[in-house]
């Protein structure tokens, strides 16, 4: 297994928008082992493999307390079961250190493949339905921060625009 970097905003290749797998093979196997392994060692509870600047249909999560329920999900969709949305507050591995309210599907259904290529289906509320469409965006090239003011936003860029400076003179 390996750990992998994490691309951090404004990277553009965030913005790539990710292929669906055609065959979940020992290669895709391999991606979902080292993406888990990267997420647990950053204590994450979702990784999309376009954080880690491969653009193919794979996340991995895990909302567990004690990381014993780990999730895979290859070429996910999912359907707003009812309107109803709720804020909750999140955060992203490639946002890291900021935290804001994003308004959500309260309950979504999951329909994704697993680390065998079987088909499944999940319904999912709380911070699982928000992890999956967090998770769902990054594959599209979506960020939480895209959905806060462009005022917010232009703040969290100068933030991490400092923290990379900070990071390559250390
Ligand atoms: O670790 C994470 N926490 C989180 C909290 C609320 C809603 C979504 C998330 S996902 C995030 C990890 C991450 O960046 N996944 O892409
Ligand atoms: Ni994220």
């Amino acid at each position: 297994m390996a750990k992998l970097p994490i691309l951090e905003f404004p990277d553009e290749r965030l913005r790539t928008k990710a292929v669906a797998v055609e065959t979940v093979d020992d290669e895709v196997r391999q991606l979902v082992d080292d993406m888990l392994e990267t997420m647990y060692d950053a204590r994450g509870i979702g990784l999309a493999a376009t954080q880690i600047d491969v653009h193919r249909r794979v996340v991995v999560m895990d909302v567990s307390d004690d990381n014993s329920q780990p999730l895979v999900l290859i070429n996910p969709r999912y359907e707003p079961m009812g309107e109803e949305k709720e804020p909750l507050s999140e955060g992203c591995l490639s946002i890291p250190e900021y935290y804001a309210e994003v308004p959500r599907f309260l309950k979504v259904k999951l329909n994704a493949l697993d680390r065998n290529g079987e088909p499944y289906e999940l319904e999912a509320d709380g911070l699982l339905a928000h992890c999956i469409q967090h998770e769902y965006d990054h594959l599209e090239g979506v960020l939480f921060v895209d959905y806060l003011s462009s005022l917010k936003r232009d703040r969290v860029m100068r933030k991490m625009q400092k923290r990379h400076k900070l990071m390559q003179d250390a």
